[in-house]
């Protein structure tokens, strides 16, 4: 429980800021969007283990609390993008049940991107399944289709490791399927994870949903999931999670 008061003081105490990881097309490494993760600094402002969050992610208020400062934090540094010309894309964001649950999630996005005049279709919402658990799947859809109406994009992420995984494509809008690393973990193997990917891989081409996929490490796996038609990735492989600063010197070359 250390951790959730930890995160507590963090947010009253404005150290919680946002890294960025590259997504990439797989063929050329070229960046073509970015996914926001949320990092803790100390009093001392040394970043602080990731891991943090896990945890206090269980806590409602403090749910919402981080994701507030993440939008905030996704903003500010997308507006310094946009006003130096740096090439810039997407940034996604991710939210959690507890964001749907007070219902005013569209509103709060709406009101931190607006602050710094950026544009909607900047901005990934990345949801993953549990938010469609606990009764809340009438509000996400209903703030999800009009957040989509103005121009940002909803992706299912860590996809096809939660329930019932393809009813939620059959009602619920989504643009990208982020595809979790358990199952790019097995890519290179004609395994379970092989086959797994390349259904998922048919379905999305078919509803014209676009395809990233998570935690590749090896070049290996980056080669096998082209080869599958997959067209984008992420992962150490590519990139690590880095800095505002970092991030700028990577879209300044890459993207
Ligand atoms: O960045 P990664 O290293 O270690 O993050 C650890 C966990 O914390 C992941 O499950 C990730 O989804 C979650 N996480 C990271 N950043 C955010 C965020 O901004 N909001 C939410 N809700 N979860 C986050
Ligand atoms: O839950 P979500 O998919 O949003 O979280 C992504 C998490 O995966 C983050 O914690 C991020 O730091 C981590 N991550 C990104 N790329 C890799 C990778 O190649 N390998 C591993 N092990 N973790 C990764
Ligand atoms: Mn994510
Ligand atoms: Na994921």
């Amino acid at each position: 429980l250390r951790t959730i008061a930890d995160v507590d003081a963090a947010l009253g105490e404005r150290r919680i800021l946002a890294n960025y990881q590259p997504i990439v097309r797989l063929d050329t490494a070229q960046i073509v969007g970015l996914e926001a993760l949320a990092r803790m600094k100390s009093r001392e402002g040394v970043i602080v283990d990731a891991n943090v969050f896990a945890a206090a992610m269980s806590d409602s208020r403090l749910a919402y609390g981080l994701t507030g400062r993440m939008l905030s934090e996704v903003a500010r540094d997308v507006r310094s993008w946009l006003d130096a010309g740096i090439p810039f894309q997407h940034v996604g964001v991710n939210v959690t049940t507890g964001d749907f649950q007070k219902g005013d999630l569209e509103q709060r996005i709406l009101d931190a991107f607006e602050f710094e005049g950026v544009p909607l279709r900047h901005v990934i919402l990345e949801v993953n399944e549990s938010v469609f658990m606990g009764g809340a799947d009438k509000m996400v859809a209903r703030a999800v289709e009009k957040l989509r109406a103005r121009g940002l994009l909803v992706a299912l992420d860590d996809f096809g490791t939660g329930f019932a995984s393809l009813t939620h494509l059959m009602d619920f809008p989504v643009d990208i399927i982020k595809i979790d690393k358990s199952f790019v973990d097995g890519i290179t193997r004609d395994g379970p994870g092989s086959a797994i990917v390349g259904a998922i891989i048919d379905i999305a081409a078919k509803m014209n949903i676009r395809i990233v996929a998570e935690g590749i490490e090896t070049a290996e796996q980056a080669d096998r999931l082209r080869s599958m038609g997959c067209v984008l990735g992420q992962g150490y492989h590519y990139a690590r999670p880095a800095s505002a600063a970092v991030t700028t010197d990577l879209l300044t070359r890459f993207a």
